[in-house]
């Protein structure tokens, strides 16, 4: 359910050449839509948010000042601010006073305490998931991940590879192993579309308690560099795990890449006594 508008490619406005700083080439203006129940200044936010995430406005980079974008974008000196508030809040613009709004570095932080999934991660996030299905079959899993879901020796599970976007901006591959014992019928689903926490929870009625997982830096693969849509010199983050459900059945055996440019895991440690 997207409500925005679709952005569109414009000219710049007269206005703006004449401020005479350098405007991105692929700097995409959508039309918000003043007929629509979703306020001014989160449409606003919203499109600036995709352009930072993008990198149509690159990290340190200065945005256009709050007199251009109400002139870009047509709407009031507050949207503007409630727009710049928003990003502010979310990490990913620094205001300077007397200097002007700037593209923090910002990544996408996620706790490693709370057992989420990818669809989950990104609409906490304001951030539209969607997914490639790269690869899904029912195959013997590698030796130790059966060991890891407790299957039998030579015992099928369904492997399942996926791109996963945050607003068509390709940010991770998932790769897991499913035990079909516990989700029979999970390889026919919409694997593209759905959500597997959400179809193993809701369909099968599996309430997925707990993940034991461990996080390495790595370099990337030319494949997977080029699916993830980086260079190959850039670190990637891998997670591998297993996930858990009540009674401690294991349920997925977890493969994740992440970009190191994108994501940054949050860890909470307790001190014990
Ligand atoms: C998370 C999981 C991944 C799982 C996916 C399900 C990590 C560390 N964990 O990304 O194993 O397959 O969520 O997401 O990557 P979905 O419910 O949106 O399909």
């Amino acid at each position: 359910m997207q409500e925005f508008p679709q952005g569109i490619a414009i000219h710049v406005p007269k206005c703006y050449n004449e401020i005479g700083r350098d405007v991105p080439t692929n700097f995409i203006m959508p039309k918000l839509n003043k007929n629509s129940s979703i306020p001014l200044y989160q449409q606003l936010a919203r499109n600036l948010q995709k352009q930072i995430r993008s990198g149509t406005f690159k990290i340190g980079s200065q945005l256009p000042t709050e007199r251009e974008l109400m002139q870009l974008y047509e709407v009031s000196r507050n949207s503007v601010r409630e727009a710049l508030d928003v990003l502010a809040a979310e990490g990913l613009v620094q205001r300077d006073q007397g200097r002007g709004t700037f593209v923090a570095d910002a990544k996408l932080k996620l706790g490693l305490l709370r057992l989420t999934s990818f669809t989950e991660d990104m609409q906490e996030r304001h951030l539209q998931p969607s997914s490639r299905l790269l690869k899904r079959c029912i195959e013997i899993p590698p030796a130790g991940v059966g060991e890891l879901l407790q299957l039998l020796p030579n015992e099928l599970a369904l492997y399942v590879e996926r791109l996963r976007f945050a607003d068509d901006i390709p940010m991770a591959i998932n790769m897991s192993y499913f035990s079909l014992d516990t989700c029979p019928g999970l390889a026919d689903e919409d694997l593209a579309s759905d959500s597997i926490y959400a179809l193993i929870e809701n369909k099968y009625h599996i309430h997925l308690v707990q993940a034991k997982q461990t996080i390495r830096a790595a370099h990337a693969s030319k494949p997977e560099a080029e699916l993830l849509n980086i260079s190959p010199n850039l670190p990637v983050l891998i997670i591998e795990g297993v996930v858990f459900a009540q009674d401690e059945t294991p349920i997925e055996h977890l493969r994740s890449i992440y970009r190191s440019d994108r994501y940054e895991f949050a860890i909470s440690a307790i001190r014990t006594p």
